[in-house]
């Protein structure tokens, strides 16, 4: 008798009612791709895309033969999920996400999942974590990576937002994401935006692994005038050790990939990077809270500098170089040095990239995981490296670590690399070869490492044109201001009022 309702319900639903895990949205490469990686693990997904066509595109070609569902309404959608209701946006950030969430709270109940899987802005996330909140739905903001490739065989995902959708969507994520060592690369990062914030910062330290591959090339192409040939059996030999990682193999594939005439295609193309805003937002983010991430934005401005091609041009014409740009010495030992200056400069752009977390963390109030966040970007996405999960377990070691610095693994192999690094940056500035990246790691080192440094001086500065004030190194807390000119009252620089 009591099923009878149910009963009832159940013979009028249509066919389709409630059969899919979880529902999809937005067709491009990256959604198809996503769709039919949980598809292989057994999820049953409702596709839908807001130029329908896709929809049927797509099941009759890319998702012919599999379980794969789809929808041309989102009413149609909604009414195909089991509950709670999971729904993933894949659609370009912004407006296009705001749109999505309008036209689905109506459709949605309490408890129903809204998950945003694009490149979106961590404080969007935010926002869209609060508004939703108030509507009882649960938000997701989760970090993709691992470009199409990763998303049709294993991404990393970075999600975090309402942690109440974790249980319901952890099962899909853990079976879809990239595995190390049989761990998933997903794990639950955190609150609101953290997903996203992750995710950019995973960008921002891929710019500075990008660029510190580049200022090594560069010298061993300038300063030895090595072949591409050459330098790809470098990286290739650099990729069997601690520098083990998917940038470092895709060099070696870059560098000897010849094109149809059998000249090796990379030096034919133009040297003007470009850059789609998540490095910038980074290094934005590192100023805003404070924090030196001088090794991301270096690269930022690095690709900033390329760009500035017709301009480069012009001035190498007329700027003078120094008289010696050939290195001249054990063309092995620099190699070497060169390896070694990359590895201890990485070091220090992941140390930079863990004390912006921290400092965002401390600030949002968000709980993260640090190991948790290593493991997440140690397969699947573009950073992927050994050395990531040296850096798990640096912080599974001591979940408090305030410094990858600090770690005795890291400082150990930092300690052994100085020489080297330091030998390396000098001939850089020697022979005239922008090294950026290596020298503003090492800059970074030497200032962190230096228990005295000269802010005295921009302290008295400061207090002498701005009456700004100074601490005294023997009883810091209490400021003074001193009279520095002897004329004038407490201000002695009158023009100046910054
Ligand atoms: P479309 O196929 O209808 O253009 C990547 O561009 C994905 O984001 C596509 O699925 C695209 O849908 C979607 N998208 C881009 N802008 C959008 C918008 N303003 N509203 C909805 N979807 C959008």
């Amino acid at each position: 008798m009591g099923n009878a309702p149910c009963k009832t319900i159940k013979s009028v639903a249509r066919k389709n009612d409630h059969v899919a895990d979880i529902a999809l949205i937005g067709l491009a490469v990256m959604g198809q791709n996503l769709i039919l990686n949980m598809n292989d693990h057994g999820w049953t997904v409702c596709a839908y895309n807001r130029t329908t066509e896709k929809v049927d595109k797509f099941l009759n070609n890319e998702a012919k033969g599999t379980k794969v569902v789809g929808a041309h309404s989102l009413q149609e959608m909604v009414a195909k999920l089991k509950k709670p209701r999971k729904v993933m946006m894949l659609v370009k950030a912004g407006a296009a996400v705001d749109s999505f969430i309008q036209q689905l709270v109506p459709l949605l109940e309490k408890g129903d999942i809204i998950i945003d899987g694009g490149n979106s802005e961590y404080q969007d996330t935010q926002r869209r974590c609060q508004e939703l909140a108030t509507k009882g739905l649960l938000y997701v903001g989760s970090g993709v990576s691992g470009g199409e490739e990763g998303a049709r065989y294993g991404p990393s995902l970075m999600p975090g937002g309402h942690s109440e959708a974790w249980q319901h969507i952890q099962p899909i994520f853990q079976s879809i994401c990239a595995r190390s060592n049989d761990e998933p690369c997903c794990d639950w990062v955190g609150e609101d935006g953290s997903g996203h914030y992750v995710k950019m910062v995973h960008n921002g330290i891929e710019y500075g692994d990008m660029q510190l591959i580049c200022e090594a090339y560069h010298l061993m192409k300038t300063a030895l005038g090595m072949t591409p040939d050459e330098m790809s059996e470098v990286f290739a030999e650099w990729n069997k050790g601690e520098l083990d990682s998917f940038l470092i193999e895709i060099t070696a594939n870059i560098l000897k990939f010849k094109d149809e005439d059998g000249e090796p295609l990379v030096e034919k193309i133009r040297d003007a990077a470009g850059q789609k805003g998540t490095g910038k937002w980074t290094a934005i983010s590192g100023l805003d809270y404070g924090t030196p991430t001088t090794l991301i934005a270096e690269s930022v401005f690095a690709r900033c500098l390329s760009a500035l091609k017709d301009e480069r041009m012009k001035a190498s014409k007329v700027l003078e170089a120094p008289a010696h740009t050939k290195f001249t010495g054990d063309k092995e030992e620099f190699i070497e040095n060169i390896r070694k200056a990359l590895y201890a400069s990485k070091i220090v752009s992941y140390a930079q990239g863990f004390m912006l977390l921290r400092e965002a963390a401390a600030k949002f109030g968000w709980n993260l995981n640090y190991g948790g966040i290593a493991l997440m970007w140690r397969g699947g996405c573009i950073i992927r490296s050994v050395f990531l999960g040296k850096i798990k377990d640096a912080f599974d070691q001591n979940r408090d670590l305030t410094n990858l610095l600090l770690d005795d693994f890291f400082r150990a192999a930092v300690g052994r690399c100085q020489a080297g690094w330091r030998a390396v940056v000098g001939k850089g500035v020697e022979l005239g070869v922008p090294v950026p990246a290596l020298a503003a790691a090492l800059t970074f080192y030497d200032g962190y490492r230096s228990s005295v440094l000269p802010a005295n001086l921009i302290q008295a500065q400061r207090d002498y044109f701005g009456a700004h004030t100074y601490e005294l190194a023997a009883s810091p807390g209490t400021f003074h201001h001193t009279n520095w000119t002897g004329t004038g009252g407490n201000v002695s620089a009158t023009t100046y009022d910054a």
